[in-house]
């Protein structure tokens, strides 16, 4: 018979993801995966002016606002009939790449690293480093006393198999510690150009409105230079390390194997030129995106708003004791089809694409390093080494993006707000495709909707039954022991799952 294990919650920042797994003979045969908050982002926004849509909804998040910042002006963009002059198209690929990096750079090392790395370890450090001796004392007192109050975030954690490299523990504590300094400096990098972090002002339709002077540059590129480093000399070598002591996890957590990207960072004032391009990949083959084609269903969710409406006519009416529902996220489907979403998806669409030298050349290292080919990285290690691959790719790239940027030329256009209109900001976070919809009428706004990278990736059942790719993932994942079910947090980490983004 099978076993129910709930891991409860399984993130470790921004909202509650449950994850609710049927084990039998030691494998999960089912698992459902559920964000436990209502939000109400979308009912909040109606009937506001649309000019507040780019400020409210960064608020759905601390880690991604200026995606979401950016995927409502680029749907105002679109409803008043504006581009960007170059500064302003290429200031807002400077500030969403900082904030890319940031955000894959907690992800691993604060975030997930340590369900590898064993911060036990540390007990053992004979070093002279003084951080890594502080926190020697401090994790060996913890382990021996076996306080009431643990030393969180480090303790307690699922007991389990951890690296058993004592240098690359070492090595890996001590980033950790590093990658606090480098999240800060890529904030720092972003703010010169976006006016404050996380919440940046500077995002208006038309533009952005930070002046583009020498200063800022050299500001930026100085601080650019050293995550660079850290990314070439750190980031990447510590994925790969990983990948290499933890090879089952090169095959574990696959999930849907279909993907799907909406294209960001553009290259060109229409958009046709992207960094990391659109497409919807089934079978290993690469389609063009179509957004008319992405419904929402709701028959497992929350809500008592109809099933099966595109976004651009979507409804949020919450329902919190509906029968059989069991998640506060939307189930997103592309013409029906479940599909992964994120880092993963991005790297694998450029990769199938080519179009991109550099981008082929580090999954080609890789690949390479782990003795595969491209379907090794639809995996949980898959998606650590896509997250980093694209950190390099973004980091280089915002070098030569400054390179582009012409002080004091204009960074916006004017603009009228429609009175009536619509328009869909359609990007990419760092977790995935984000999309926004909006409808102005009579000046406000009369519908607002988002479908967000967790939403995608954390989707419950659809109305056919059929599971979301972190549901799927899960499917034939061992749990060799019930009180510790690590293996199910590292297949489901790997996603970078965000649940307060994901319930908006
Ligand atoms: Ni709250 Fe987010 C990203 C968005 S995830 S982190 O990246 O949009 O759903
Ligand atoms: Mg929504």
């Amino acid at each position: 018979m099978a076993k129910t294990i709930t891991i409860d919650p399984l993130t470790r920042i921004e909202g509650h993801l449950a994850i609710r797994l049927e084990v039998e003979a030691g494998r999960v045969v089912k698992a459902f995966s559920a964000g436990e908050m209502f939000r109400g982002f979308e009912v909040i926004l109606k009937n506001r002016h649309p000019m507040d849509a780019q400020q409210i909804t960064q608020r759905i998040c601390g880690v991604c606002p200026i995606s979401h910042g950016t995927a409502s002006i680029l749907a105002q963009d679109e409803a008043y009939g504006i581009k960007p002059p170059p500064n302003g198209r290429i200031v807002r690929n400077l500030i969403l790449g900082a904030n890319y990096i940031q955000s894959h750079i907690i992800h691993f090392y604060q975030l997930s690293a340590l369900d590898f790395v064993d911060i036990a370890a540390v007990k053992d450090y004979t070093g002279n480093d003084q951080q890594l001796r502080a926190l020697k004392g401090w994790i060996a007192d913890q382990i021996s006393s076996k306080v009431m109050y643990p030393a969180a975030p480090f303790l307690p954690r699922y007991e389990a198999k951890y690296l058993e490299n004592a240098e690359l523990n070492i090595a890996a504590v001590k980033h950790y510690l590093q990658a606090l300094d480098m999240r800060a400096m890529a904030h720092q990098m972003a703010a010169l150009f976006c006016g404050k972090i996380p919440h940046a002002p500077a995002l208006i339709p038309g533009g952005v409105t930070e002046k583009v002077t020498a200063d800022k540059i050299a500001a930026y590129q100085s601080r650019l230079q050293k995550l660079q480093q850290f990314i070439n000399e750190c980031y990447l070598p510590d994925v790969m390390a990983l990948a290499a002591a933890f090879p089952d996890y090169l095959r574990m957590g696959k999930g849907c194997g279909n993907f799907l990207a909406y294209g960001v960072f553009p290259e060109d004032a229409d958009h046709s030129q992207m960094l990391f391009p659109s497409g919807v990949m089934s079978n290993g083959r690469v389609n063009p995106f179509n957004p008319t084609q992405i419904t929402e269903d709701v028959r497992y969710s929350l809500f008592s708003s109809p099933s099966g409406l595109p976004p651009s006519q979507g409804q949020t009416e919450a329902s919190p004791h509906k029968h059989d529902a069991y998640s506060w996220l939307k189930a997103p489907r592309y013409g029906g089809q479940v599909l992964e979403v994120g880092p993963l998806a991005r790297i694998l669409i450029a990769y199938a694409k080519g179009g991109n030298a550099e981008i082929g050349k580090q999954v080609d290292a890789f690949l390479a390093q782990m003795y595969g080919g491209p379907e090794m990285l639809v995996s949980t290690m898959g998606r650590h080494a896509a997250r980093a691959i694209e950190t390099k790719i973004v980091a280089d790239r915002c070098a030569e993006w400054l390179d582009q940027l012409i002080p004091g030329e204009p960074t916006f256009r004017d603009f009228t707000i429609a009175e009536t209109g619509r328009g869909v900001g359609l990007t990419e976070a760092p977790r995935g495709a984000l999309g926004h919809w909006l409808d102005i009428q009579n000046g406000k706004i009369a519908n607002y909707q988002c479908v967000v990278p967790t939403t995608w990736n954390c989707s419950p059942r659809d109305d056919r039954g059929i599971a979301g790719p972190i549901e799927q993932s899960l499917e034939e994942t061992p749990v060799e022991d019930e009180n510790n079910p690590i293996e199910a947090t590292r297949v489901v980490r790997s996603f970078d799952p965000c649940l307060a983004c994901a319930v908006h």
